[in-house]
């Protein structure tokens, strides 16, 4: 089953990108968003599931304007979404407060939204503004599976200490949390990954909703259907 949701996973295209939530997508289906602090590992997190090597690009620019993007997973009701890499000192700080209020309520109100990938590079801890997601992520009663990223940064025993401070961080904010290690360079960790994505986007039933669809339209009338 994991098998085959990576290989779902793999058929992922871009769909958009939009400057600001008000301008995504229809609200209809399944997503999954991904967020993390800049660096942390998000571009090649996405590129090494989806087995593509530029599908989100790693952006080099810190404080550059950056873009919500939305990715199909094989049919345009199951959606990943990275979110733009938050905690560039250069943004100013009115925007940086606007930003966060629309992601709050991308967070608490998005219907399709299943759940969020948090990253963070298994060398450091959740930082505020990791803690500030997570903290919505409650409040919209999502489902947060964290992934601690370059794992290969660290031997085993280190990176099960890591592990462990983590899940302690996690579970003195008392939210629902999946916590695992990941490598994007290793490739290590997709089988997890792609399980818990393939639920959020409840990509078993994909095929039969894509079947579904193609039932449902409508074929032309052909020459022979003499009326
Ligand atoms: N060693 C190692 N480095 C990684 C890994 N994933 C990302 N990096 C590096 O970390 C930096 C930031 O990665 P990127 O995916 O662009 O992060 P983003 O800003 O969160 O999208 C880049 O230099 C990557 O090459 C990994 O699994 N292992
Ligand atoms: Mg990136």
């Amino acid at each position: 089953m994991t098998y085959d949701f990576l290989k779902q996973i793999h058929q992922t295209r871009f769909l958009m990108s939009a400057p600001t939530f008000k301008l995504c997508p229809e609200d209809t289906g399944f997503e999954v968003a991904f967020a993390g602090r800049s660096n942390a590992g998000k571009s090649s997190a996405i590129n090494t599931i989806t087995n593509q090597k530029q599908l989100a690009r790693s952006s080099k620019t810190p404080g550059r304007t950056q873009m919500i993007n939305f990715f199909t997973v094989g049919h345009q009701d199951a959606r990943i979404v990275d979110l733009p890499g938050y905690g560039y000192a250069a943004v100013p700080e009115s925007m940086k407060i606007k930003w966060q209020k629309e992601l709050e309520e991308y967070l608490v109100s998005r219907q399709s939204l299943a759940g969020l990938v948090l990253l963070t590079d298994i060398r450091h801890p959740l930082k505020y503004f990791d803690e500030q997601m997570l903290h919505w992520a409650k409040d919209g009663d999502l489902p947060v599976h964290v992934l601690l990223t370059k794992a290969d940064k660290l031997k085993r025993g280190a990176q099960k200490t890591a592990l462990l401070a983590t899940k302690k961080q996690l579970d003195a904010l008392g939210l629902p949390f999946s916590i695992q290690l990941f490598s994007a360079l290793k490739k290590e960790g997709l089988d997890e990954l792609s399980g818990v994505l393939g639920d959020w986007l409840d990509l078993a039933n994909l095929p039969a909703k894509i079947q579904q669809q193609t039932d449902e339209t409508p074929t032309p009338a052909t020459q022979d259907n003499n009326p």
